[in-house]
């Protein structure tokens, strides 16, 4: 997979070297560059931002230096390996939700190219002409605001690059965690069995597996149940079965109707 990164803060991608993307990058699974957007400036002081119209707080990011980017990094001409245009992805508190499915989708692209706006974001044409030539998508990784868009490529590449054939490698992990099947997981315990005086829960050392699927369904339904009520309801009905509905039927889902978490 290529992915280049365009930013007025190249310095924030350094963790990229690092860990299992590092390793990604060093084994070719990964092509990565990261640009400096006031390579595409031309006045002595290299300015992207300038005020809003409209009025209001803030600056805006001028269009020309991203349009000059995304046509160096986007090019209308097919490249002699006859790839096809990149997916741009630009994070934004106003994007659609970041999800694993999505993180699924993305790892199957040849190509992402993220644009990271910093103050109240890049000059909205900027996206509306990228998206006459190639994929946009603003994307948002949850109802914060952040300073700009770089540290949310640092979540949203760890969550893609992890999923690429070779990156992980234990495989069998990657279908058993949290957001694969709809659930949180159950909690997970290693050594020592006694710890400060709490014990991992006997079942985990019984050696008795289908009790111990039993026992970790059950943990993820009320762990869910309780943390994520939003998850239980979004489950297709018939991913329930019996047992699975006494366990969350135990738990007390769902609560009264008007007994909404504050
Ligand atoms: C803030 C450009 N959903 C997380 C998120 C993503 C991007 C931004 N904020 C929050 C952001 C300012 C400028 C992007």
């Amino acid at each position: 997979m290529r992915v280049d990164i365009v930013s007025i803060f190249p310095e924030y991608f350094a963790p990229l070297d690092l860990s299992l993307i590092g390793k990604a990058r060093a084994s070719g699974t990964l092509r990565l560059a990261v640009h400096d957007l006031r390579t595409w400036t031309h006045d002595v002081h290299r300015t992207v931002d300038d005020t809003p119209y409209g009025g209001g707080p803030g600056m805006v990011m001028r269009p020309e230096p991203w349009g000059e980017a995304l046509d160096a990094l986007a090019p209308d001409e097919l490249s002699p390996d006859g790839h096809t245009l990149p997916r741009l992805l630009v994070p934004s508190p106003a994007g659609v939700p970041f999800t694993q499915a999505m993180a699924h989708e993305l790892a199957a692209e040849s190509h992402l190219l993220f644009a990271c706006g910093r103050y109240e974001g890049i000059d909205q044409r900027v996206l509306d002409h990228a998206a006459t030539r190639m994929r946009v998508t603003e994307v948002s990784l949850g109802d914060y605001v952040l300073f700009g868009g770089e540290v949310a490529v640092l979540v949203i590449l760890e969550a893609v690059t992890r999923l690429l054939p070779g990156v992980l490698g234990n495989a069998g992990s990657l279908d058993e965690e949290s957001h694969a099947h709809g659930l949180l997981e159950a909690p997970m315990y290693t050594k020592p069995a006694s710890w400060r005086g709490h014990e991992v829960p006997e079942v985990l050392r019984s050696g008795d597996h289908g009790k111990i699927a039993r026992w970790r369904r059950d943990e993820a339904l009320l762990r869910t149940a309780g943390r994520r009520p939003d998850m239980i309801v979004a489950l297709p009905p018939e991913s329930l079965d019996k047992r699975d509905r006494a366990a969350l039927d135990r738990g007390g889902f769902p609560p009264p109707a008007g007994d909404v978490a504050k």
